[in-house]
């Protein structure tokens, strides 16, 4: 079969290539590269950063197929107040979403992107996102002129000749552009991070499925089927398609007689997600596995089982290094020991990495996430606290069997959770799911670990405050909506790690001994553990919770557990503060749920004696 297009003739996809045309004509790169997305491809794009500086191959025997890469220090996170929602209605972005306009974003993208990849190649970067083919899978093309995103998406996602292949079939795809925004005049030498922070774009237009990036080569804001497709643009699919994607890890947790319950968990920034999705059982825990599905993002779509099923869109890693270690999450170690690319963390003086938290003794000397010469007296910090590993899935030794099944996996609950030191116990069950879709909602997190039960609560309705790509209000409906799409919806839990003490100690050792609570819920969903009905939802009492091999005093577990009523209240009242933004948009259920959990929690003594259920 004939192959039409540019160049050489790529793909019978006629949208592909007339867009491909249309960007080539606008950006006015030196050239254009199609990635196969091939092993050799993907040596000589690390070889060709290596020789611009951009890369540095890592020690061989240390780490074998690895690098690291230094960032401009001016571009090192995701930027939120530079990213927008360019919907046709200011009312379809919602109070939490930048809006702007797409007819003006569009004429400041034209201006903005006219000769931006001067001096440059423009890579075409073919992905999917999910299994290739799977029927809740969907494919992106993401257009750049930089190669650390190539080689980064081709960790993260499905990309390549496999995709185009999918395409020439007239599939669709979801058209990403990008450029770090540092065009070159002719002669011009090259910086080993060009960025150009002072004009960052990263504009989302969810009725016509594009994107747009401008100005930042780093994470969220370049690799573009991560939070920009697989969560503001995917959101808006689900919304408008009947499923959800989300900002949640997947794991399967398989007891001791071999059976399998997957659940899907969503929790804000610095509350150890990957730590959770990779989880080790702790003692007293004999027979029993977390399997990974996936760390960041799941999408669920209702099947034809009359379930919930969820795949991981993604195939890497793009994990927090800071605070990842041996003690703390062995099988993300193991996960980015080769094959990775790493991004601002400390090089060792035998060519390896090192980042906070990897070893309790720091080595004696370091080059920094910077280049400088680095030593433990020096002050700062070795790596930059959010310095990243790329790694593909398939090296986590807990990956789970069915991690690739197109069909995804059958989800039983969803946990969300927050980061919060005072009055959220341990664990709640939902009454029902619209109660449910209220703790998930009315979720927050504290900003820091600093200032002990004093740190502003920020509400994260579920994790996806940054990530909805429109009204969350509306996304509170879709949520209410979706519980209809099943025979019966999963039970939704809330979770909390991180109360602390009057002396500001943490009440609850977290990590590896979540694996009770998650053992609690796995046998609440499947309706053999008891439990007691509180104001806030089922909670565990002291014996309902599995201690084998833990010391753990029953006056702890309540002082972990109990909430103070005329506290939970307080808790109540001030989630107006985020339901007043959205004005009459926020859906009535969810101001009933608080309402009854007023009357529920005027009623409660000081301390409950709470009756059995049932
Ligand atoms: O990831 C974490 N998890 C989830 C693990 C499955 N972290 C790290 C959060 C920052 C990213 C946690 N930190 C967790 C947790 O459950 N809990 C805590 C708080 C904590 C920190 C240190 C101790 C205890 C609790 N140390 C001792 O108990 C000795
Ligand atoms: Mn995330």
């Amino acid at each position: 079969m004939t192959r039409l297009g540019i160049p050489g003739g790529i793909s019978m996809n006629t949208k592909l290539l007339a867009w491909i045309d249309e960007m080539a004509r606008l950006c006015k790169p030196d050239g254009i590269h199609i990635c196969d997305g091939s092993q050799s491809e993907y040596e000589a794009l690390c070889r060709l950063m290596i020789a611009n500086g951009t890369m540095i191959r890592l020690n061989a025997a240390k780490r074998p197929g690895s690098y690291l890469c230094r960032s401009d220090p001016r571009d090192v996170a995701r930027v939120e107040h530079r990213t927008f929602i360019c919907s046709h209605n200011k009312g379809d972005a919602g109070p939490t979403n930048n809006w702007v306009d797409p007819k003006e974003m569009r004429e400041t993208l034209d201006r903005l992107f006219d000769g931006c990849m001067r001096g440059r190649t423009m890579y075409v970067v073919p992905f999917s996102m999910g299994p290739l083919g799977s029927p809740i899978a969907h494919v992106g093309v993401e257009i750049t002129d930089s190669p650390y995103v190539c080689v980064n998406m081709r960790i993260m996602t499905r990309m390549g000749q496999g995709v185009l292949d999918l395409l020439d079939g007239g599939g669709d795809f979801v058209p990403c552009t990008h450029s770090v925004g540092k065009p070159l005049a002719p002669g011009e030498a090259d910086v080993p991070w060009p960025c150009n922070p002072d004009n960052l774009h990263v504009a989302h237009f969810p009725e016509d499925r594009e994107i747009w990036s401008f100005g930042s080569g780093y994470g969220g804001n370049a690799l573009l089927g991560k939070k920009c497709f697989a969560l503001r643009i995917a959101s808006t699919m689900g919304r408008d398609e009947g499923w959800l994607a989300e900002h949640m890890l997947i794991v399967g947790v398989e007891s001791p007689r071999g059976e399998k319950t997957y659940v899907a968990a969503a929790f804000p920034s610095a509350c150890g997600k990957t730590n959770f999705a990779m989880m080790v059982p702790p003692k007293g825990f004999d027979g029993w596995k977390i399997w990974t599905v996936g760390d960041d993002i799941a999408w669920i779509k209702p099947a034809a089982d009359g379930r919930f099923h969820a795949i991981n869109p993604e195939a890497g890693f793009f994990g927090v290094a800071p605070g990842t270690g041996m003690g703390t999450n062995p099988n993300a170690m193991a996960a980015c020991s080769r094959n990775t690319i790493f991004t601002n963390v400390a090089l060792t003086d035998d060519g390896d990495v090192w980042w906070e938290g990897m070893t309790d003794t720091p080595p004696s000397h370091l080059l920094d996430w910077t280049g400088k010469s680095w030593t433990p007296e020096s002050g700062e910090p070795a790596a930059h606290p959010n310095a990243r590993f790329t790694a593909p899935v398939e090296q986590c030794p807990s990956v789970d069997p069915d991690w690739e099944n197109p069909e995804g996996v059958p989800i039983s609950a969803f946990i969300v959770g927050g980061r919060l030191s005072r009055n959220a116990p341990l664990v709640v069950q939902a009454f029902n799911w619209a109660h449910g879709v209220y703790l998930g909602a009315t979720m927050g997190s504290e900003a820091t670990a600093a200032a002990v039960g004093q740190a502003a609560i920020r509400r994260d309705p579920f994790a996806m405050l940054p990530f909805c790509g429109y009204n969350m209000a509306d996304y509170f409906n879709h949520w209410l909506n979706m519980g209809r799409k099943v025979k019966s919806p999963p039970s939704i839990f809330r979770v909390n790690w991180f109360r602390r003490d009057e002396d500001g100690k943490f009440l609850w050792p977290g990590y590896g001994q979540n694996m009770r609570v998650l053992k609690w819920i796995v046998d609440r969903v499947r309706g053999r553990a008891p439990a007691i009905e509180s104001a806030l939802g089922f909670v565990p009492d002291y014996e309902d919770l599995y201690w084998d091999a833990m010391e753990y005093p029953r006056e702890k577990f309540d002082a972990l557990m109990r909430v103070d009523p005329a506290a939970g209240v307080a808790d109540a009242r001030s989630q107006e503060e985020l339901f007043d933004r959205f004005f009459d948009r926020v859906p009535k259920e969810l101001l009933y749920e608080r309402e009854l959990l007023k009357s529920r929690l005027w009623r409660a003594p000081a301390v409950w004696e709470p009756a059995r259920e049932g």
